[in-house]
């Protein structure tokens, strides 16, 4: 017995436009996570030009931006960093809730992948070892998931008829 179609393209984001969205809250970690999202995305052939990076003040913010990168500037996936940490707030989980809630849904009304790179962390202590220590780097983890679904959602589309919404 054969497979039916598998789709699983390669991991080469050459020729890729990706956004990248930055919260400023807890800089310190997201600084960490930014940098091993671009080595990562550089490392897989995204071309540095083809990359756009947009800081806003905390996660709460990452999710319009998101939607306003896709709106404007024909990226192929974007990617949103920051970092939320239960012991310093005590609306952690409003924050939390909202910005994981609007990262997935700037994906689905868009079309295009919005990947949740944010480090939610207990303490401190979790925050450094998600930020590229001891459990890796949600940065780095983050550009790598862009590339894949920019690859796979187009190779999805190419099997597809483009017919408008209202018909479907
Ligand atoms: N933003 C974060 O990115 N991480 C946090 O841990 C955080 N805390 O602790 O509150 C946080 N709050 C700010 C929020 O994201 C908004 O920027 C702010 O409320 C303005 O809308």
């Amino acid at each position: 017995m054969t497979d039916g179609e598998v789709i699983e393209p390669p991991l080469d984001g050459a020729g890729l436009s990706v956004g990248i969205v930055a919260a400023r809250f807890n800089e310190f970690f997201t600084t960490h996570l930014l940098r091993a999202c671009r080595r990562e995305l550089r490392r897989h052939g995204v071309a540095d030009e083809d990359v756009i990076v947009a800081w806003v003040p905390g996660a709460m913010e990452l999710p319009i931006t998101a939607r306003e990168l896709i709106a404007s500037r024909d990226v192929d996936a974007v990617v949103c960093l920051g970092c939320i940490i239960r012991g310093e707030t005590t609306h952690y989980d409003h924050v939390a809730q909202e910005s994981a809630r609007g990262i997935a849904r700037a994906a689905l009304d868009t079309g295009t992948p919005v990947i949740y790179g944010v480090v939610t962390a207990e303490t401190l202590a979790q925050a450094v070892d998600r930020s590229g220590s001891r459990a890796g780097n949600r940065g780095g983890d983050a550009a790598l998931a862009a590339i894949e679904m920019a690859r796979v959602l187009a190779a999805v589309r190419q099997g597809r008829p483009v017919v408008p919404a209202a018909e479907l």
